[in-house]
């Protein structure tokens, strides 16, 4: 029987992070098979998906001269650029096909205030703006998370840092994860992972 106390939450594994979308991760969608045949050992499933508006202040195409992939200075600290992706309601923004969605209780969108970028699923990149997961997590009466999902020096990095600061225990499954890995973040995202106490896990 799966544990009541413990969550899987599947992140961003949407087409624009997937081979042929606009900010793909390399082998993004090798881990979805995987990821669908784990569902079944968890009672509570939480997806989460990367939503932004078209103006969103993160993409290159809003930033004029910013070249995508480098980094600029937002008012909550520095912020790297990308390729417009996983904009409000296009295909992009779309799960993959292959994942199975039926199964899962809850879908937390971050990402959809124009001015401010989310990587982890619990805060905004302020650190401070919650987006409701913890306290959906917790009237559940989950303590524990694993985490699979894309990518895992961003998203997943960072969400799964900020659960351990908030008090969940958590592991991250890396087989079921791929990287951007931009300038040596997939390096420092498992140690700062490792430095909060989060399992990392194969
Ligand atoms: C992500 C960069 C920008 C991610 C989302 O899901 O890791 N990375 N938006
Ligand atoms: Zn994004």
């Amino acid at each position: 029987m799966p544990r009541s106390d413990t969550a899987l939450v599947m992140i961003d594994i949407q087409n624009d992070f997937c081979p042929g979308g606009a900010l793909a991760v390399a082998e993004g969608d090798q881990i979805i098979d995987r990821v669908n045949r784990l569902q079944k050992d968890y009672s509570v499933r939480v997806l989460t998906q990367d939503w932004h508006p078209a103006e969103h202040a993160s993409f290159a195409d809003n930033q004029p001269g910013a070249e995508p992939f480098s980094m600029i200075d937002m008012p909550y600290g520095p912020q790297v650029v990308w390729p417009s992706h996983c904009v409000q309601g296009t295909e992009g923004a779309a799960f993959h096909p292959a994942l199975e969605t039926d199964r899962a209780d809850m879908i937390i969108r971050k990402g959809f205030r124009a001015a401010i970028d989310s990587y982890s699923a619990f805060f905004e990149n302020d650190h401070k703006t919650p987006t409701g997961l913890e306290g959906y997590l917790r009237e559940r009466r989950v303590h524990e998370l694993v985490m699979v999902g894309l990518a895992t020096d961003f998203c997943v990095r960072y969400s799964a840092v900020d659960a351990a600061k908030l008090g969940f225990g958590v592991t991250v499954l890396e087989g079921a994860c791929r990287a951007i890995d931009l300038d040596g973040s997939l390096a420092e995202a498992r140690h700062d992972m490792l430095d909060h106490g989060v399992k990392l896990a194969e």
